[in-house]
C-alpha cells in the first residue's frame, strides 16, 4: 500500500484523524497523494486506484462523508491518458477539500444568525461544523455561554472545551449524564452529524439522541450543523446506516471485570421529529427535506 495512503488510513482507524468532515477531507487527500505519486504501469492504474479507494472506504463505517468524498473524486475523473487521469484526481480532491472547508464557514455564518445574544448553548462530542457556528456567533460580538459534554468513552468533549476556551468563550464541561439536569439553563442545542439518512434521521456521536430527547421534552431548539456531503444517497436505495462498534477497552479494562460483557456503539440515530433544523451550506432546512438535498446535491451519486 502507498505509504501516505496507509498513514492517512491508519490515522482514520485510530481516530488520530476524526470527525466526519476531517475524515472526508483526509480521504480526498489520500487519493490525491496516490495519484500524484503513482509511478506504476498505465494498465494497472485502475486496479491500484480501486485498491486504494477500497482501503480508505474500509477505515470507518458510519460517516457517509468518507464515502461521499471518495465517490466525489472518482466519479469526476476525466481524460484518456494516465497523466490526464492523475491530474484530474488531484484537481477533484482539491476541489472537494476547498468545497468542504468553505461549507463549514458558510454553516458557521448561517448558524450564528440563529444564536441570540445572551444565549447558553449545549453541544455534544466535537463537531467542527457545530463549533464554527458557536465561534462565529461569539466573534460577531454575541455574549454566549457553552455547556459541553465530556463525551464518554473517547472524551471528544475535551477537544471541544479547549477549543472554545481558547476562543475566549465561557465554557463549562459536564458529564454526559448531567444533560437533563442542566437542560433548564440551555437556550439552544447544536451538534454535528456523521450521516443524515433520507428520512431526516441524524446519525451522530452516541448520546446525541438522548440529548435530543431531553431538549424535546424541555422544548429547547435542537439544531444540527452539517455539510450536504453528510447526506446519504445510500439510504435512498434502502441501505441502513452501519453503527460502528469499537473495542471494550475504550470503556474499561475487561480483565478487571471477569464475567462482564461490554458493548461500545459509538453513534446513534436521532429521529427527525426531535430536530428543529439542519444548518447546511445551502441554507437552514427542515430535516424532512433530506431526500430533496440528496436528490439535488448528491444526484444519487452512489456506487451500489
Ligand atoms: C465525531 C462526531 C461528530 C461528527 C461531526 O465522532 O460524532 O459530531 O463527526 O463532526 P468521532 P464534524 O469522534 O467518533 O469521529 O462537524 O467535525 O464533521
Amino acid at each position: 500500500m502507498h505509504a501516505k495512503v496507509k498513514e492517512i488510513g491508519e490515522g482514520i482507524k485510530s481516530m488520530k484523524i476524526r470527525g466526519a468532515g476531517k475524515i472526508a477531507r483526509a480521504a480526498a487527500e489520500a487519493l490525491k497523494y496516490f495519484a500524484m505519486e503513482y509511478e506504476g504501469e498505465e494498465a494497472e492504474f485502475q486496479t491500484e486506484l480501486e485498491k486504494v479507494s477500497n482501503y480508505i472506504l474500509s477505515t470507518r463505517p458510519t460517516a457517509v462523508s468518507l464515502r461521499n468524498a471518495v465517490y466525489y473524486v472518482l466519479n469526476r475523473i476525466n481524460g484518456d491518458t494516465l497523466d490526464e487521469k492523475k491530474t484530474s484526481i488531484v484537481k477533484n480532491a482539491e476541489a472537494f477539500i476547498s468545497m468542504s472547508l468553505e461549507s463549514v464557514k458558510k454553516i458557521g455564518k448561517f448558524g450564528a444568525e440563529r444564536i441570540r445574544d445572551g444565549s447558553t448553548i449545549l453541544t455534544h462530542c466535537n463537531s467542527s461544523a457545530a463549533l464554527e457556528v458557536i465561534i462565529q456567533a461569539h466573534r460577531s460580538g454575541k455574549d454566549i455561554r457553552v455547556f459541553n459534554t465530556e463525551t464518554r468513552p473517547w472524551l471528544q468533549g475535551h477537544i471541544t472545551s479547549r477549543a472554545l476556551s481558547k476562543e475566549g468563550i465561557d465554557v463549562t464541561m459536564i458529564v454526559d449524564s448531567a444533560v437533563r439536569y442542566f437542560m433548564r439553563d440551555i437556550d439552544i442545542v447544536i451538534v454535528g452529524a456523521d450521516t443524515i439518512a433520507s428520512n431526516g434521521a441524524v446519525i451522530n456521536k452516541v448520546g446525541t439522541s438522548q440529548v435530543a430527547l431531553v431538549a424535546h421534552e424541555a422544548r429547547v431548539p435542537f439544531l444540527v450543523a452539517a455539510e450536504t456531503y453528510k447526506f446519504s444517497p445510500e439510504t435512498v436505495i434502502g441501505k441502513l446506516v452501519e453503527i460502528e462498534e469499537r473495542p471494550a477497552e475504550e470503556i474499561a479494562e475487561p480483565k478487571d471485570f471477569p464475567g462482564v460483557k461490554f458493548r461500545n456503539p459509538v453513534f446513534d440515530a436521532t429521529p427527525p421529529d426531535y430536530i428543529d433544523a439542519i444548518i447546511t451550506e445551502r441554507g437552514i432546512i427542515s430535516p424532512y427535506l433530506a431526500y430533496q438535498i440528496i436528490k439535488e446535491v448528491m444526484q444519487f451519486g452512489v456506487e451500489s
